[in-house]
């Protein structure tokens, strides 16, 4: 397969226009006003406007003066306005990873942008385009340690992919196009722009340059021929399915291949929501401590197509699944980044290009019916079987408070079907992973960095791009005191998000590994915490406290029907998740959660 093509194209209004209605993509060619001025900063923004950047998320700094000010020129660009830099950057990441254009933050020099690193990295993780705005201090003063400064290639060197401190105006607007050219590029992720705040409102030229769409390849017609024959003699294939697949396209594209070659699906890690999880081929997510039996059957296949995932360290076990380096099945890699094809396994058919093209490819190569022998749908029923007995709901009892997994049951049941989930780190989310199904519209947003502090800004974020869907998220008292501040952009535009935040008085998930690794010495886990209710009350958010079972139903019934912010704090118990307390065994092999 040759690579995606993407051509930059410089244009007129009138071409813009022309390649708007071609390649499908909103221009915002008109949103800057009549009267704009033509500095450098708004050369800047133009650029991020007319490739279809909608929205900013910011903490304002006097580094960054003028790109501010140019920003009251522009009616496109929705500026959110957040309590904290890592609320700024976890929501830019999120806005990537849910539009596949580069979620925007930015922040003030030093202070600012050190608070901000924790969403870089998240977006690093996550493989989620984002571009971060820093003001810098004064060309002039550049490199002599002056008030706030810190040389952005050595902090972000190894986060980022391309970190760019631009020195003259007239470059802004080209760093600027290519930022998001590299964000989006490959395997996607963050790239930093450093302004200096003397050279943001410079006159320059204004740009009106466009990314028209990449134009997917097709995979040349022997790679095609390879692969249909592994599937063809394969009894035991199996597709490893990654996040690469979440675009336009490629969920039907997977479910299509799926059920045309009666191939079991394992979703790579915290991508649930790839395949239906109630499908009779959904085998399962390939997470944090898989049991040793699933393992061992998965281990048993013959063929692997790995599809769209990087196959990272958590989805491959460690880099143990499949046998590392060389899988001991035949495996196909496919993934339009040529530097992680074949980087950690060596792959019989390595295909560095897009994932969804690959597997159309397939489908239009094949009779809409070929055979599907005895071992393979045994070999089906097997994995599904192994799965259905992992993900059953525990009966859990507990005295020390309500056990989540009730609460996470109760949401199941009265979860519309596009119900979107942003979780943040904890134990709270284990039964998340492990047993809710979730069903084709709806989504889990989670990040692969398992950083607290997550849950509540991609809250903000789904439900802004998902208007009319109800968002969840979900949060320990924990994660809920790092960036809980920013519940208050929910207030402020009245999104209607239901808060559900998981009360046991401790950092759970580390509680856990201490009472694993360190029986009864528990330095640093209890937590005390603010009455959480009247918390989000003073935020303005209507709240409720559920200290029992049988509170929990009808609290999520009133959390889903509320058209506004809604908070529920549920005081869970401890007990039920530690392994010394828990009868149960299901906690113990996946409890952290993060
Ligand atoms: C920013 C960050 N700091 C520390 C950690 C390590 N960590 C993972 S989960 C966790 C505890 C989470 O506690 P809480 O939010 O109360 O949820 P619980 O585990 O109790 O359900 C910690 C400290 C992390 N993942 N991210």
């Amino acid at each position: 397969m040759s690579y995606a093509i993407v051509r930059w194209v410089m244009v007129s209004d009138n071409v813009a226009t022309v390649l708007s209605t071609l390649y499908q993509r909103p221009l915002y060619v008109s949103q800057m006003t009549e009267n704009s001025e033509s500095t450098s900063a708004h050369a800047l923004l133009r650029v991020f406007l007319d490739n279809g950047i909608d929205r900013a998320y910011l903490v304002p700094g006097e580094s960054y003066l003028g790109v501010l000010d140019a920003l009251s020129d522009v009616t496109g660009i929705d500026v959110v306005t957040c309590r904290h830099e890592s609320g700024a950057a976890f929501m830019a990441a999120v806005d990537g990873k849910l539009t596949g254009r580069p979620g925007l933050a930015m922040v003030s020099r030093g202070p600012g942008a050190t608070n901000a690193a924790i969403g870089l990295h998240a977006a690093q993780q996550d493989a989620a385009p984002m571009i971060l705005i820093i003001g810098q201090v004064p060309k002039r003063d550049l490199r002599k340690k002056a008030f706030q400064e810190i040389d952005y290639q050595q902090m972000y060197g190894s986060i980022a992919k391309w970190v760019c401190e631009i020195t003259e105006p007239e470059d802004i607007a080209t760093a600027a196009f290519k930022a998001i050219r590299v964000a989006t590029s490959g395997v996607p992720g963050p790239v930093v722009l450093v302004i200096p705040e003397d050279i943001q409102q410079q006159t320059v030229e204004q740009p009106r340059w466009v990314a028209a769409k990449p134009i997917a390849t097709q995979p040349a017609p022997e790679e095609i021929a390879r692969v249909r024959a592994l599937i063809e003699q394969a009894e035991r294939p199996l597709i490893i399915a990654g996040s690469a697949l979440a675009r336009a396209g490629g969920r039907d594209v997977l479910k299509g291949l799926a059920e045309r070659f009666h191939i079991p699906v394992a979703v790579s890690f915290r991508a649930h929501d790839l395949f239906p999880n109630h499908h009779p081929l959904y085998a399962g997510n390939l997470d944090l401590a898989n049991p040793a039996h699933q393992m061992e059957a998965f281990e048993s296949s013959d063929l692997i197509l790995a599809l769209g995932t990087r196959l990272g360290d958590v989805t491959t076990q460690g880099y143990t699944f499949p046998q590392y380096p060389r899988p001991a099945q035949t495996l196909v890699h496919c993934i339009a980044d040529d530097e992680i094809v074949n980087q950690h396994f060596a792959a019989d058919i390595g295909i560095a290009g897009d994932p969804i093209a690959l597997c159309e490819a397939l489908l239009d190569s094949s009779d809409s019916h070929p055979a599907i022998s005895v071992e393979r749908r045994s070999w089906s029923g097997l994995l599904r079987s192994i799965q259905e007995q992992y993900a059953a709901w525990p009966d859990i009892e507990a005295s020390d408070g309500v056990p989540f997994v009730e609460v996470v049951r109760s949401l199941k049941e009265q979860a519309p079907g596009s119900l979107k989930i942003c979780l943040d780190a904890g134990t709270f989310a284990a039964p998340v992973y492990r047993h809710f199904a979730f069903e084709d519209e709806q989504r889990l947003i989670a990040s692969f960095s398992g950083a607290m502090g997550y849950g509540t800004p991609s809250a903000i974020v789904t439900q802004l791009r998902n208007p009319g869907h109800k968002v969840i998220c979900t949060v320990g008292d924990g994660g809920f005191m790092m960036t809980g501040n920013e519940m208050m952009a929910a207030v402020d535009r009245g999104l209607p998000i239901l808060f559900i935040l998981s009360n046991n008085h401790s950092y759970g998930s580390i509680r856990i590994h201490q009472d694993r690794t360190y029986p009864g010495r528990y330095v640093g886990t209890s937590i005390n915490s603010p009455d959480f209710v009247a918390l989000a009350r003073s935020f303005g958010v209507r709240s409720e406290r559920v200290e029992q079972l049988d509170q929990v139903s009808a609290a999520i019934a009133r959390g889903l029907m509320a058209d506004e912010p809604y908070f529920i704090e549920v005081m869970t118990s401890l007990n039920a998740v530690l392994p010394s307390h828990s009868k149960n065994d299901i906690f113990r092999v996946n409890a952290a959660g993060n």
